[in-house]
This record gives structure tokens, C-alpha cells and sequence, in this order.
């Protein structure tokens, strides 16, 4: 649980564990450069605390606490131990990432060393950070907007490119700056309103109430237009799930793996090869697609099987898009048919595989099922493109989308985006219908609200617990 607790100094690991180039430990707050002071010894014998903002200096972290039977006079050496080597950087408030002083110190990435400079720092007065409360305090010393703060989040998940345009997008603020254009609008209109509830004698101008309409459709379209765009923000930001599936043999493992360029998935020419889900990433246009191969849907004859045929019927509950594959050297079998009237209703792109051999499928009876059909050889690597490009055409409903600065993929500001849609359309339909000053002025209220809640201008504990606890510690 994630306390507001700006007063004490934190430190964490921020890179990950595991051996690596370098690794870093991180302090941040009043004490951050006394604690330096006392665990690290440069070359040249000046204190972190004399350092300027913005500088590397080169040293050593050490240990200088006695233990119980040692005292100063029977000591050999100045320190009782050297634990790394390291650069240790210096960022002075408020120029720094929490607006508060902020030491780096970087290790050489060794687990043991990075441990032992982490409790070093612990021992002489640091608490351990709790995750994502660097960025909290970046927040709550008002350097970046909860928004913001958010998009740190996405930007370290970014899978694809346009995942991470988003991302930057938002911490750079440009959402923000909408929802503060919002804002303003709604503030203008309540001075508006609020002086006519304060002097109802000087009633309101026609001329005004005709300016607050304009505004008010304006702003409702604009927000219209977020929520249209956010199906397509959100499939940037998560990806997609598309499941091969198709009866044994048909040749959807050979369909992975081409899709992937890698043997990924066992092929053989024995029904039943594929015993388990086996799933993968790829990025199609920008698209993080997660590409699921699955059992061939069967009569089960064994346990494994029945199992592997249970979660490939899952994985396609699941699915956004299924792909369903025929083998093209084969007649229709009724368990094609069973799968196709299984699917008939789902988002599905009948694939009929093996075009590099003599084809006997009725493809009629497909095409009368299915309106997105393609024919491609797996082994041959034939028109495996022209499949990758209509499955995004099929994400995105064959429209081109990319990424846009007014972009919002976090369902969060979804939610509260919409419900502000719907508190100025009531207020349009308040003003159309001529109902009571103050009664359009508490729905513009309420806007306002969920309007600050997305900038963290408003915020419970409970709100930030859940947005920072989704970092890893350290950020
Ligand atoms: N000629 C030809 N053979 C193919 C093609 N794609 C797959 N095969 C062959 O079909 C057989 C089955 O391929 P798999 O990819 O294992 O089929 P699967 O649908 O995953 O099979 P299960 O996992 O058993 O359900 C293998 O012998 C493949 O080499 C293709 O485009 N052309
Ligand atoms: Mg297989």
C-alpha cells in the first residue's frame, strides 16, 4: 500500500535484476546527498554534497561502519570495506525527475553489489521505495499531471512503435493540454451561468446562452471523437489476439511459423502434432499481435488431448480475430463444417493453406460462410503478406490508423472521458429544453470533476494506490 509520505528519502534499484553493464540504485529526497556523503569516496575527496547539479564524478562506495569489536584506532584501513566502483550522478531540486535532490549511482550490474550498495543506502537513513513512487512524487511536487504520470507507465510497456508514440504523446501532454482546454471551456461557461444565479434580476442574453450552446456542441464533438478513436488507441496500445485454429493437419503450426520466420511450432505430417497453445508476439503495421497456435480441433482420443482441446476452444472465446485454416488438397470433412458453423459469427478469416499442391476444396461453401477469404501455402511462404495486411485491415476495419496526438488508450481516461461526454450532452439537451440556470450548471460541475480527476487535480489514496502500484519499483 502506497502512503503519501513526501517527508522521508526513498531509494530502489531501478534497473533490473540480473547481471548486466551497469546497474543503478537511486535515491531521491532531502537526504539523498548526505546519505551520498557518507557512502561514497571520489577520487578527488569532495563530497557529493559539494557536487553540482547535472554532474558524474567517479569513486568508490564504501562501508565505513565499525562492527562491535572494531574501533578507529585498530582499524588498518579507512573504511572496513570497498563494496563497488562507481559513477555517481547528481540532479539538484527541483531540475530533477521527482523535483526533489536525486543521486544515481552506478554500479557495475552485479546482483550481490547492487544489494549490498541498496542496503548500504537503507542503512544510513533511506527507505525503500515503493513501486512507481519515483514517478508519485514527480506527480505530487506538480512537476507532470497524474496523465502523465500514467504515460511513464505505457511508455516503459510500449510492444510496438505506435504504442509508444501514444505514450510520449501523453507524457509530453499533449492530452493533458485537451483536458485542460476542456476545462477552461467549462470554467468560462460556469462564470457565465453563476452570474446569472447570482443576479437572476439581469437576466441572461440570448447572445450568451446562443455562445454557450456553440461551445457546449463543439466540446461534445471533440469528445465524441476521442471515444471513437480510443477502440483504435487501445488495440495500438494492448495488441491484439488472433487464434489459428482449424481441424488436425490443415497446417497451423506451419502458419506460426511462417508468420513468426522462425521454426517455432513442431511440424510433422502426423495428425495431432500440436499438444498444447503455443503463443507468440509479432508486429503487424505497428500492431502487437499475439498469435496463438492451438491443438487441431478434434474428437479427442486421450487426456493431453482433450486438455489441449479445452484450451484451444478458450484461446478462441478470447480471441479478436480467428483465423480458421483449411487444407486445400482436401475435400470438406464435417469437422470443417462443425468449426465453421462455429465461427460463422465470430470475426474470422478463412484461410485455405497448401495452394502449392493440387486443390480439391469446395471453396463455395466457404465463401458463402465467410466474407474474408485467402489462400496461401505455409511451407512455400506464399501470399503470407497479403495475410498479414488484411488481418490489420480486419483490426481496424480496413481503415488507416495511426497514431494521433489526441490518442487515448488508457481506460481510465475512457472512462472518464465518456462520462463527461454524457454530462455535456445532457447539458445541451437542458439548455435545448430551457430548464433551470442552476441545473445545467451542476451537470457542467460534475463534468469538471471527472475532468480533474483525469489530471489528478483531483485524487483519493485509493486512485493513486492503483495507478502506482502498476510500476515496478524503482520508477
Ligand atoms: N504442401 C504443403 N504442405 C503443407 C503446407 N503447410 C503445411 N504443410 C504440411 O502439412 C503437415 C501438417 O502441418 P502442421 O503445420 O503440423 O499442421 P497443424 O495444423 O499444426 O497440425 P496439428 O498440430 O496436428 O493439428 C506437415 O507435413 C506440413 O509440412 C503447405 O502450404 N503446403
Ligand atoms: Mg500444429
Amino acid at each position: 500500500m502506497l502512503k503519501i509520505n513526501l517527508s522521508d528519502t526513498i531509494a530502489a534499484i531501478s534497473t533490473p535484476l540480473g547481471e548486466s553493464g551497469i546497474g543503478i540504485v537511486r535515491l531521491s529526497g532531502k537526504e539523498a546527498l548526505s546519505i551520498a556523503d557518507k557512502i561514497f569516496v571520489s577520487k578527488n575527496g569532495r563530497r557529493p554534497s559539494e557536487f553540482k547539479s547535472y554532474t558524474l564524478h567517479y569513486g568508490w562506495i564504501v562501508d565505513r561502519r565499525m562492527s562491535k569489536d572494531e574501533d578507529a584506532s585498530t582499524q588498518t584501513s579507512k573504511y572496513r570495506e570497498i563494496i563497488d566502483e562507481v559513477l555517481l550522478s547528481v540532479m539538484r531540486a527541483p531540475y530533477s525527475y521527482t523535483k526533489e535532490d536525486i543521486v544515481e549511482i552506478n554500479c557495475h550490474g552485479g546482483i550481490v553489489a547492487l544489494r549490498k550498495v541498496l542496503d548500504l543506502v537503507l542503512e544510513n537513513g533511506a527507505r525503500l521505495a515503493e513501486p512507481g513512487e519515483f514517478t508519485q512524487r514527480a506527480f505530487l511536487n506538480g512537476r507532470i499531471d497524474l496523465a502523465q504520470a500514467e504515460a511513464v507507465l505505457d511508455i516503459i510497456r510500449a510492444k510496438t512503435d505506435s504504442a509508444l508514440k501514444i505514450a510520449i504523446e501523453q507524457l509530453k501532454g499533449t492530452f493533458s493540454q485537451q483536458i485542460k482546454r476542456f476545462r477552461k471551456t467549462i470554467l468560462d461557461i460556469l462564470t457565465v451561468l453563476e452570474a446569472n444565479i447570482d443576479f437572476p434580476d439581469e437576466e441572461i442574453g440570448r447572445v450568451d446562452l446562443e455562445r454557450i450552446r456553440e461551445r457546449l456542441v463543439k466540446m461534445n464533438q471533440e469528445l465524441k471523437n476521442i471515444i471513437d478513436h480510443s477502440r483504435y488507441a487501445r488495440i495500438l496500445r494492448e495488441g491484439i489476439q488472433v487464434v489459428i485454429c482449424g481441424k488436425p493437419n490443415v497446417g497451423k503450426s506451419s502458419l506460426l511459423n511462417a508468420l513468426l520466420k522462425t521454426e517455432r511450432s513442431i511440424v510433422t505430417p502426423v495428425a495431432g502434432t500440436t499438444r498444447d497453445t503455443i503463443e507468440e508476439v509479432i508486429d503487424i503495421k505497428g500492431i502487437a499481435v499475439k498469435i496463438v497456435d492451438t491443438a487441431g480441433i478434434i474428437e479427442p482420443r486421450d487426456l493431453v488431448q482433450r486438455k489441449a482441446i479445452q484450451r484451444a476452444k478458450k484461446q478462441i472465446d478470447r480471441a479478436d480475430l480467428i483465423i480458421l485454416v483449411f487444407d486445400g488438397t482436401r475435400r470438406l470433412s464435417p469437422q470443417d463444417r462443425m468449426l465453421m458453423a462455429r465461427l460463422k459469427k465470430r470475426q474470422t478469416l478463412a484461410v485455405i493453406n497448401k495452394i502449392d499442391c493440387k486443390q480439391k476444396i469446395d471453396k463455395t461453401e466457404i465463401i458463402k460462410e465467410f466474407k474474408n477469404i485467402i489462400e496461401i501455402s505455409a511451407k512455400k511462404l506464399k501470399n503470407i503478406t497479403l495475410l498479414e495486411e488484411t488481418i490489420a485491415n480486419l483490426i481496424f476495419a480496413g481503415k488507416v490508423v495511426s497514431p494521433e496526438p489526441f490518442m487515448v488508450a488508457n481506460l481510465r481516461h475512457i472512462q472518464a472521458i465518456k462520462e463527461t461526454q454524457k454530462f455535456i450532452e445532457e447539458a445541451l439537451d437542458s439548455l435545448d429544453n430551457r430548464l433551470s440556470i442552476e441545473f445545467i450548471a451542476q451537470g457542467l460541475k460534475d463534468a469538471l470533476g471527472l475532468l480533474d480527476g483525469i489530471l489528478g487535480r483531483r485524487f483519493t489514496e485509493d486512485l493513486l494506490d492503483k495507478v502506482f502500484s502498476e510500476f515496478c519499483i524503482g520508477k
